[in-house]
């Protein structure tokens, strides 16, 4: 690092984990939760008896394993169950324009809400509405549009199987396919990629795998933040002297080294575990090229093997046995040269082979990868070119080895698998038509950015959203905040206060519900939910805590509402199914036979495994194999201009999504600030700038076509170990650079992590979203 200093940037020198985590959570707890509920909640997360943790999707160790230290997952369970409140006196005396001026990071941390709030035009504030009063206008509005696919309907993956199966079937009988879903944002690449290749949009690993893996392949994705949990699984692996390769352009000190809190002996001697075996910094969007440059360097000690007559370095039985489309895989490799791939890849052609080596010698592999490989332009040709590097050497469908996407939200794997889609299969209609007797709609409606871009030209009017903060999650701030002020009705379902319920329709409501922690009581006692992790493990979770308000209702429970009000001719037994749970497990089973046995199954500890079919060598693709898929070229995106540079957005340690805990990312040595931006010392002084100046940045290529400026202003450039050429800054900062239709053509996920830029000197100071023209506010 230069000399320059920067107030809050420092290098972090420790390991992942240890007394830096200890010390964090004892922080987050004192800042945030109430000492008795604090014991109470803690002690309750993943056990057999207790919920979820509403962090990751990382599954947990063994059936009845004691409670696994993770501090981010202790951040997301004291930021659920904090003593602070928004409350109705709260919202009377601030308006929204102030609401507005507050920080992300402030409106959450005012803490939950407690009462159902509608906006009130005339004094500007949202006010208190019993829920039956705002079921019934909710219905009355989204049964006043001239058709049903004019309204979208939006889901944060934090819902759960039961409240999800809920809402689909709803909005299914109100008519619509429109379900816009924050999955959408995140491996939509894989949902769409993996089917093409191996049959089945999930991962084929369960955690027992990692036990019996010989390389672990980590590609873009950060587990020391992210996947917490995961870090244990990679050390056990590290400590049986697993070889760890990372590919990443910025140096993540959780695949660097952990110390793990549950050790005594690593906390007490300072000692670490090394995580990554060999570390490559490639440049930002340079997987396909390395990928490419694996699989040849693979096909030619192949080849050399066979001249030899030496035993083949592909599994040539599997191949043959069990895939198509070898010949032409080979053809594409073969004419990509060395020289492209060391350009497009930022690596040397010796590191590539010598990555290609570890794959090659290790006789299981997995695979695992993150947003580092999902949100590009190419997204889902990305996930695709990893299923060919494993299917080359039959690394599918056997133990030990397998593709392991690191899932986002909590349950957005089990949302997806209980009809969360825009897409229904006929197998999922005629399951709905047999249950419950009518018509599901099989046009196919909008996923995330579709749903944006028909709100934005007025074809869309209604917006509900269960969960999260559609808004500022979405590329293109000023535009999708220009959209979301269109809307004719706005319902949001949450737990906290955040930007996208100050983005103003005709009629605004914040409905405020149960969190997975809380007791859940229903007509029949106490309720359970269930859930699916990365590993399509499906348990329960059962919330222990009182309420944070005793007017807080469940998720399903308002859900049921909403359809009372908005469908007075259900074929939906609403209220028997909010009143027991379990029914609406049965008719989950009902729609999806794959959970045969439901209520039986899941009450066991440690719960069930959904089938997939691609662990057992099943390929339920049209030929039936696993096929090797290619893609045309090396480069992810449009080249750069000339100076150009290529950002990617990531979390810090210290957010959830768009839920900002703290301003500290310490992994990453900063603390106290967001307004950052990661860039190599040689682009810095090939800028003329240095260390701690002020810049702007400009969007370039495919985020200004359409002719309109996008930029962010005032950000403070660190110097910092990151991939020459490469640049970072956090999300959802960098946001308003990314415009909607820069996305995955095949998949639609947002291209969050190739962003085409130019950095300058800054002219101005501040960095905060505008408010958008507010055409329903006071
Ligand atoms: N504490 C916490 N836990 C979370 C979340 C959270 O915000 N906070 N979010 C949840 C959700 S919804 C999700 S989707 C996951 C996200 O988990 P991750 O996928 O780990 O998320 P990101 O922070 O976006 O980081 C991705 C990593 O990709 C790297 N990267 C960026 N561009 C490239 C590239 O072009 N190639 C490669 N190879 N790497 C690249 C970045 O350096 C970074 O290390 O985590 C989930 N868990
Ligand atoms: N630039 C950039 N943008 C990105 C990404 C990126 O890497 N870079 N990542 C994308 C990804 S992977 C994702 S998944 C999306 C995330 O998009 P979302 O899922 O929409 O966003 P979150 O920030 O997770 O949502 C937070 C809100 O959820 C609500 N909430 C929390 N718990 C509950 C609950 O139990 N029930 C209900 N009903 N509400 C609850 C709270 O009100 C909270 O304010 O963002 C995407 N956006
Ligand atoms: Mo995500």
């Amino acid at each position: 690092m230069s000399e320059n200093t920067i107030p809050g940037v420092d290098d972090y020198d420790g390991p992942a984990g240890g007394w830096g985590a200890l010390g964090a959570v004892a922080r987050a707890l004192s800042g945030q939760m109430a000492i008795a509920r604090e014991s109470i909640a803690l002690h309750k997360v993943n056990q057999p008896q207790g919920f979820d943790c509403p962090g990751c999707a990382w599954p947990d160790p063994k059936e009845t394993s004691s409670f696994e230290f993770c501090e981010n997952g202790a951040k997301a369970v004291s930021w659920e169950a904090t003593a602070k409140r928004v409350r109705p006196e709260f919202f009377a005396k601030n308006t929204v324009a102030d609401l507005w001026n507050l920080s992300d990071y402030t409106l959450e941390g005012l803490g939950r809400i407690t009462y159902p709030m509608a906006y009130d035009r005339t004094s500007d504030t949202y006010r208190p509405i019993a829920w039956e009063e705002a079921f019934r206008r909710i219905g009355t509005a989204l049964r006043a549009l001239p058709d049903p696919d004019m309204a979208e309907f939006y889901t944060s993956g934090r819902a759960s199987n039961e409240a999800a199966f809920l809402y689909q079937l709803f909005v299914r009988e109100f008519g619509t396919n429109n379900f816009p879903d924050c999955s959408n944002m995140c491996h939509e690449a894989t949902s769409v990629g993996l089917p093409q290749s191996i049959g089945v949009g999930k991962g084929t690993v369960v955690l027992e795998d990692f036990e019996h893996c010989d390389a672990i392949f980590c590609i873009g994705h950060n587990p020391g933040t992210n996947h917490p949990r995961m870090l244990s699984t990679l050390r056990e692996a590290s400590l049986r002297g697993v070889p760890i390769v990372v590919l990443n352009p910025l140096p993540e000190r959780g695949l660097e080294r952990f110390t793990s809190p549950q050790h005594p002996v690593e906390m007490l001697t300072g000692k670490s575990t090394r995580i990554a075996s060999t570390y490559y910094k490639l440049k930002i969007g340079g997987d396909v090229a390395v990928l490419k440059g694996m699989m040849k360097a693979v096909l030619t000690a192949d080849e050399r093997a066979v001249a030899a007559g030496m035993p083949r370095v592909i599994d040539h039985a599997f191949i043959e046995a069990h895939t198509s489309g070898f010949e032409a895989l080979v053809e594409d490799v073969a004419n990509t040269s060395w020289a492209a791939i060391e350009r497009a890849s930022g690596l040397t052609r010796a590191q590539v082979e010598d990555a290609a080596d570890i794959y090659a010698k290790a006789k299981n592999v997995i695979v695992c990868y993150g947003m580092g490989i999902t949100q590009h332009v190419h997204g889902t040709e990305n996930v695709q070119q990893i299923a060919n590097l494993l299917l080359l050497r039959g690394n599918i469908g056997r133990r030990g080895a397998g593709i392991c996407p690191l899932r986002g939200h909590s349950n957005v794997q089990g949302d997806r698998t209980v009809g969360i889609t825009e897409k229904p299969t006929d197998a999922l209609n005629d399951g709905i038509r047999a249950t419950y007797g009518f018509e599901p709609p099989a046009a196919h409606g909008h996923d995330a950015v579709a749903a944006v871009i028909a709100i934005r030209e007025g074809r869309s009017r209604a917006l509900v959203a269960l969960g999260g903060n559609l808004a500022v999650a979405m590329p293109d701030t000023t535009e999708t905040f220009e959209a979301m002020a269109k809307l004719d009705l706005a319902v949001h379902i949450a737990t906290k206060l955040n930007r996208s319920h100050l983005i103003l329709a005709k009629e605004s409501f914040i409905l405020p519900c149960l969190g997975r922690t809380e007791l859940d009581v229903q007509a029949t006692g106490p309720q359970s939910v269930t859930v699916e992790d990365s590993m399509s493990m499906v348990h329960a979770s059962a919330g222990t805590l009182t309420p944070a308000s005793e007017h807080l209702r469940s998720e399903p429970w308002i859900i049921g509402g909403i359809a009372k009000a908005t469908l007075p001719a259900t074929r939906v037994d609403w209220d028997r199914l909010v009143g027991d749970y379990n029914l609406i497990r049965d008719d989950i089973e009902k729609v999806f036979p794959i959970f045969r046995d439901f209520n039986r199954r899941v009450n066991v500890p440690g719960g069930f495994r959904l089938p997939v079919a691609a662990s057992e060598r099943e390929w339920a693709t049209p030929d039936r194999r696993a096929r090797f898929l290619v893609a045309p070229g090396l480069d992810e995106d449009p080249p750069l201009e000339t100076g150009g540079l290529m950002l990617t957005t990531l979390r810090s340690h210290d957010q959830y999504n768009t839920t900002i805990y703290g301003l500290n990312d310490r992994y990453r040595g900063v603390s106290g600030r967001r307004d950052v931006v990661f860039m190599h010392a040689n682009d810095l002084s090939a800028r003329g700038l240095k260390h701690g100046d002020r810049i702007d940045i400009f969007a370039t290529g495919a985020n200004v076509a359409d002719g309109k400026e996008r930029a962010v202003r005032g950000f403070v450039a660190v110097a910092y170990d990151i991939a020459e050429g490469s640049v970072a800054m956090y999300y959802p900062e960098g946001n308003a650079l990314i415009a909607l239709e820069s996305h995955d053509r095949r998949s639609g996920t947002p291209a969050y992590k190739s962003v085409p830029v130019n950095i300058e000197a800054s002219t101005v100071r501040t960095a905060a979203p505008a408010r958008p023209k507010a055409e329903h506010a006071a």
